[in-house]
C-alpha cells in the first residue's frame, strides 16, 4: 500500500525500494523521474512534446521509498530527474530539458534569436531560484502581497513578445520550466489562501490557458485535489508532530 501522499501518475509504475535497477547503460535512453516532482515533469514535458516516447524511457521513481540502487548508480544527488543518454547521466532538470532539446528530434523548444535566448536564459534561472522561494516562501506569511510582485513580473514579461501567448512569443523551454511551478501554486493560493493569481493578470490568465491545451503538458498533470492536499501538507503542517509524516512530505 502506498503512503496516502504518494501518487501514481499517467504511465509505468513507480520503482520504489523493493524494485531492481534497470540494466543501466545498454544503450536505451531512460529519463528518471516522479510523478509528484515538478522538476521531473519539466522533462516529462518535454520528451512528449518533441514525441520522443519511443526513444525515451520513462523510469518513475517512488521518492517516498526510494531504491538505494538510485543514489548509487544514478544521480549522487539522489534528486529526479536525472536522464541517462549515450553512456551519462545528466542530472538538474534546466540542463536535461535542455539536453533534450538540443541532442533529440522534434520541434525546437528554443528560439534562435540572441535577445529572446538572452531572456529565456534569465527566465529559466528565475522560475527555480527567485519566483520559487518566494512564492514558497509566502505560504507562511501573506502571499497575495508578498508573491504579487513574482507574479505581476511573469504578467509583464508575458508582453514583451506578441506572436503568441508565450513568455518567448512560441513555446519555450521557459513555459515549461513555470508550468509544473503553476500547476503546484495556483491551486495551494486559491484554495488556502483564496488568492486568485490570474486576477488583474490577463496574459497570465490567458497563457496558463494555452498551456493547458498542449496535450504534451496536459498529460503529465496531477489531480488538482491531490495537488492541494499535498501541498498543504508540505507548506502548511510543518509543525507536525509525526516524524513518518515528516518523511513523507520533504519529496518536493
Ligand atoms: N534543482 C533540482 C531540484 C530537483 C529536486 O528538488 N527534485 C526533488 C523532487 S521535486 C527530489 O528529487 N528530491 C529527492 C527526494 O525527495 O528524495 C532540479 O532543478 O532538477
Amino acid at each position: 500500500m502506498g503512503s496516502p501522499l504518494s501518487f501514481e501518475g499517467n504511465g509505468p509504475a513507480s520503482l520504489d525500494a523493493t524494485s531492481n535497477p534497470p540494466a543501466m547503460f545498454d544503450g536505451t535512453t531512460r529519463l528518471y523521474m516522479s510523478y509528484v516532482s515538478p522538476y521531473a515533469q519539466r522533462a516529462w514535458i518535454t520528451r512528449n512534446y518533441k514525441g520522443l516516447q519511443e526513444k525515451i524511457e520513462l523510469v518513475p521513481i517512488n521518492l517516498f521509498n526510494k531504491p538505494s540502487w538510485y543514489k548509487e548508480r544514478v544521480n549522487p544527488a539522489s534528486m529526479v530527474p536525472a536522464l541517462e543518454h549515450n553512456g551519462k547521466v545528466i542530472t538538474e532538470s534546466l540542463d536535461v530539458i535542455k539536453y533534450i532539446d538540443g541532442n533529440f528530434d522534434g520541434p525546437s523548444l528554443y528560439p534562435k534569436d540572441p535577445e529572446k535566448r538572452e531572456l529565456g536564459e534569465y527566465l529559466m534561472k528565475y522560475s527555480n531560484t527567485t519566483f520559487i522561494n518566494i512564492v514558497i516562501g509566502s505560504f507562511r506569511g501573506n502571499p497575495a502581497k508578498e508573491s504579487t510582485p513574482v507574479f505581476d513580473h511573469l504578467e509583464n514579461v508575458l508582453h514583451k513578445f506578441n506572436e503568441g501567448p508565450f513568455f518567448l512569443g512560441k513555446l519555450s523551454l521557459v513555459d515549461i520550466a513555470f508550468i509544473t511551478v503553476i500547476e503546484r501554486v495556483q491551486p495551494l493560493l486559491e484554495d488556502a489562501f483564496k488568492y486568485d493569481i490570474t486576477l488583474g493578470r490577463p496574459k497570465l490568465a490567458t497563457w496558463i490557458k494555452e498551456m493547458n491545451k498542449i496535450d504534451a503538458y496536459s498529460q503529465t498533470k496531477v489531480n488538482r485535489q491531490q495537488v492541494i492536499k499535498y501541498m498543504k501538507s508540505r507548506y502548511m503542517l510543518r509543525a507536525s508532530k509525526s516524524i513518518l509524516y515528516q518523511n513523507q512530505v520533504s519529496k518536493l
